[in-house]
């Protein structure tokens, strides 16, 4: 079947965490003893590759980490736990559940992330066990929302057209489902299951989507339904794009190959939007999506997990030969793609009635995490419309939330709720505020270069009084911060974008589609908050008088020759 890899013979070239996985017996590894050591908060490298597929990362708290360092203390070990809705939908009871967890195990916040998932941050060792068994026993859960594995299949919300989103909604997690790591190592080691599996053979036959080695990289699908590309979809390794003709879901279209992630100054390392490769009837997605994962496990590199995402797997061979694979492995041809437009890939604010007459109310939450300050409770609100809500909750793809179907008897109290806690649609802030979005950054990323999280807000203090003097205060700009180019907030897509180089330096980017559907390009490299002001100031004062019609800031940056536009196909980096 493969040239390359397939399952990935001992003999082949590989990376040692492609020994890890071999080792692991289906993801257990040493997990089960290397939680009940108690001299360490920490846990042994190998067994951290492994904790990713259950959906956890060690971190430390780099605040501390000097001061720990000088005390001759060990790092602050801590977990990050990541819990994953297919589409970002919850019920109020799972809400509340994420509250509870937060609050007894976690740091007291919850982080809904860019993938509609929850993060929760600063668990402890010894409550990993305990926090994980409550997440499962609210029928959501933390497998695969990390790891080598698909992760959090993303849907587009969609409040106002509600037949179509559950329509789609249903193929999410159908998707999703199909795509889970079936090992029982998961329920082994959190859920006290049984040990069920004990020969390879049998594990075999239970993974067999993704063999032993699992992928080479991680892998991200992404539905978006148009005009909407609140998803990113061109950000996805394999995206679906809804087709409702005449009201009626008819199909998809299907792309591959997009992906964010590069490395400063390496050139071999790149964002790319994907390609549209033709389109399928809702019923083949799941076969599209188990044959693409597939071939990917077959052809992905394992040797250099650098170049082992799917982007560079469909560069290095062509997207014909994808195609063709694809065609031959489902035994049937995908049909031609049809036509399709996105307008934007921000959420929009507020009350909306849906088609199935009830109500959905989308929130701003700055950079996405809900916590309570002294002056905005918005922990405690949620909790409390939770506590009354009938309906569910919907984390968006841009950090927000949705409270969603009120029925019309239940929108008076929860108006009343949002109300008494000012919970904001962000109709008091800046439209670029409304559409702006940051990574978790520093202090618990340990990739993180800069700050993101904690830094963008302030930055956005002092740009937006430069839009109200040029009357720009309600204009649409997407702005978007990471700590470092692995690009976690999806800022290569971003109008204008900072990418953190070092401590409060950025590179900084501009261009982008302001659907979703252009790379933007470096414009200015390692600069510090004043220059990024001085870089804006005149660019924004031009754009307010020299626009035309509709134009959108990151058209008007490339027509104005600030840079060149990223067209289709070319590189980030050319
Ligand atoms: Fe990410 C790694 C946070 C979405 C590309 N990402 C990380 C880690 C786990 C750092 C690490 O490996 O040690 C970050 C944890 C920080 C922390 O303290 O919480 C992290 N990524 C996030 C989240 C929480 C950002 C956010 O602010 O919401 C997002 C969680 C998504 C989820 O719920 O599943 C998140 N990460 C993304 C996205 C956006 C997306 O998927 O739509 C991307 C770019 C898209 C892509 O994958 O191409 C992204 N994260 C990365 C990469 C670069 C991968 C690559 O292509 O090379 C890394 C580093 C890695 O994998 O080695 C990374
Ligand atoms: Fe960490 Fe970098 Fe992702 Fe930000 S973009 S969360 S700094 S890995």
């Amino acid at each position: 079947m493969s040239d390359n890899n397939l399952l990935s013979p001992n003999s082949a070239p590989h990376s040692d965490v492609e020994d890890i996985k071999r080792r692991s017996n289906y993801l257990r590894g040493s997990l089960t003893e290397t939680l009940e050591d108690r001299i360490t908060g920490s846990i042994p490298e190998d067994d951290n590759r492994l904790m990713k597929f259950h959906g956890s990362y060690m971190q430390d708290d780099r605040d501390l980490r000097n001061e720990r360092h000088k005390q001759k203390l060990e790092p602050a070990f801590q977990f990050m736990l990541r819990v994953r809705a297919a589409g970002g939908v919850v019920t109020p009871e799972q809400w509340l559940m994420m509250d509870r967890v937060a609050q007894q195990y976690a740091n007291g916040t919850i982080r809904l992330t860019t993938r509609q998932s929850f993060q929760l941050h600063g668990v402890l060792k010894w409550n990993l066990k305990s926090t994980i068994q409550e997440v499962n026993e609210s029928l959501l859960s933390t497998l695969a929302a990390c790891g080598d594995v698909n992760r959090n299949v993303m849907l587009n919300p969609n409040p106002y057209q509600s037949e179509i989103h559950s329509e789609v909604y249903e193929w999410a997690r159908k998707v999703s489902d199909h795509l889970d790591p079936r090992s029982r190592a998961y329920h082994e080691i959190w859920l006290d299951g049984e040990k069920v599996v004990d020969s390879r053979e049998e594990a075999e036959e239970q993974e067999p989507i993704y063999g032993p080695v699992y992928l080479p990289r991680k892998f991200k699908i992404g539905m978006a339904i148009p005009p909407s590309n609140d998803v990113d979809v061109y950000s996805q390794d394999l995206g679906y794009i809804a087709i409702v003709e005449e009201g009626k879901l008819v199909g998809f279209n299907i792309s591959v190959g997009g992906g964010m992630g590069m490395s400063h100054g390496d050139p071999l390392t790149y964002p790319q939007v994907a390609k549209v490769i033709g389109f399928c009837k809702p019923e083949q997605i799941i076969d599209v999506a188990e044959k693409t994962v597939m071939i990917q496990r077959d052809y992905g590199d394992r040797a250099v997990r650098k170049h082992a995402r799917f982007k560079y797997t469909i560069d290095d061979r062509g997207v014909d030969w994808f195609i063709d694979e694809l065609n031959a492995r489902l035994g049937w041809n995908l049909e031609e793609s049809r036509s399709f437009h996105f307008d934007d890939n921000g959420d929009r604010y507020g009350w909306v009635k849906g088609t199935n007459g009830k109500w959905h109310f989308t929130m701003f939450i700055q950079s996405g995490r809900v916590k309570d300050d002294a002056d905005y409770l918005l922990m405690t609100g949620l909790r409390e419309i939770a506590k009354i809500h009938t309906g569910d909750f919907r984390l968006t793809a841009n950090q927000n939330l949705i409270i969603s179907n009120v029925t019309s008897h239940k929108k008076k109290k929860v108006e009343e709720l949002i109300k008494r806690y000012g919970l904001t649609d962000g109709i008091h802030y800046s439209a670029l505020r409304r559409n702006s979005m940051a990574c978790v950054s520093l202090p618990t990323c340990g990739l993180a270069m800069a700050e993101s999280e904690r830094y963008l807000p302030s930055l956005l203090d002092k740009i937006e009084p430069m839009l109200e003097e040029n009357g720009l205060r309600e204009e649409d700009i997407v702005i978007r911060m990471t700590g470092c180019p692995n690009g976690c907030a999806r800022p290569m897509l971003a109008e204008i974008a900072f990418i953190g180089k070092a401590p409060g330096k950025y590179n900084m980017y501009l261009g982008g589609g302001f659907s979703g559907n252009r790379l933007n390009k470096l414009f200015k490299e390692n600069i510090g908050e004043h220059e990024i002001l001085d870089s804006l100031r005149p660019m924004i004062s031009r754009y307010a008088a020299e626009r035309e019609q509709g134009e959108h800031f990151g058209d008007y940056v490339i027509r104005a020759g600030y840079v060149k536009e990223v067209l289709d196909g070319q590189q980030f980096h050319a």
